[in-house]
C-alpha cells in the first residue's frame, strides 16, 4: 500500500488545529503508520526543501530562506499516512500551495487565506498549514528523511477490509 509524508507546520501546531487536521485523514480512511512532534534544525529543513524538494532551485534564495525560517518557528507534527494512491489523494485534500487560491474544502483553503505577495512582504514563507509529498519518489525520500524504519508501524485498520477481495 502507498505511503506519503504529511507535516503539520508550526502555524497549525500553534493554532491548536492538530486534531481537526488529523481527523480529516482518519475520516477518509487513511491509516496513520507513524506520527511524532519534532523541532528540526536548519540542516534538516535544507535537505527536505532543497535536497529533496528543490525549492531553492525552483523559487530562489529568498523564498527558500524565509520558508526555512518560518518552519523553524516551532515544533511540527510529522505523519506517515498509508492508503490507496495516498500521495495523490493527500495532495488533493491539502490543496494549492497558496492559500488564497486553494479551494474551499481543502485544508489550505479551509484553514488559511494568505498570499505569496503578502508573505514575501513580511519575509515569511506563506503560512499554509501543512506540507504533503508531491509525488511517489518524493514521498519515499521524505519518509526516509523524517522517520527511522522502526518508527513506522504495521497494524490493521477496519477500512482495509474494503480494499481487499471479498470473502467467498
Ligand atoms: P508545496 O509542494 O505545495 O509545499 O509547494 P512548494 O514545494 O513549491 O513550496 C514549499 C513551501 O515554500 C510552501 F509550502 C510555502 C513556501 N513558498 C512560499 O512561501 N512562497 C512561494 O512563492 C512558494 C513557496
Amino acid at each position: 500500500m502507498e505511503q506519503t509524508l504529511l507535516i503539520l507546520k508550526p502555524d497549525a501546531v500553534m493554532r491548536g488545529i492538530i486534531g481537526e487536521i488529523v481527523t480529516r485523514f482518519e475520516k477518509v480512511g487513511f491509516k496513520i503508520v507513524a506520527m511524532k512532534m519534532i523541532e528540526p534544525d536548519y540542516e534538516h529543513y535544507a535537505q527536505h526543501y532543497e535536497g529533496i524538494g528543490t525549492l531553492k532551485t525552483r523559487k530562489g534564495d529568498e523564498i527558500f530562506e524565509s520558508t526555512l525560517a518560518s518552519m523553524q518557528e516551532g515544533p511540527v507534527i510529522a505523519i506517515v499516512l498509508e492508503g490507496v494512491e495516498a500521495v495523490e489523494v493527500v495532495r488533493k485534500m491539502v490543496g494549492d500551495t497558496q492559500p488564497k487560491t486553494a479551494l474551499p474544502g481543502t485544508i489550505r483553503g479551509d484553514y488559511a487565506h494568505v498570499t505569496y505577495g503578502q508573505a514575501s512582504q513580511v519575509g515569511r514563507g506563506v503560512a499554509n498549514v501543512v506540507h504533503a509529498s508531491a509525488d511517489k519518489d518524493e514521498a519515499k525520500k521524505e519518509i526516509a528523511h523524517w522517520f527511522k524504519p522502526e518508527e513506522i508501524y504495521d497494524y490493521r485498520v477496519v477500512h482495509e477490509q474494503f480494499t481487499q477481495p471479498r470473502k467467498q
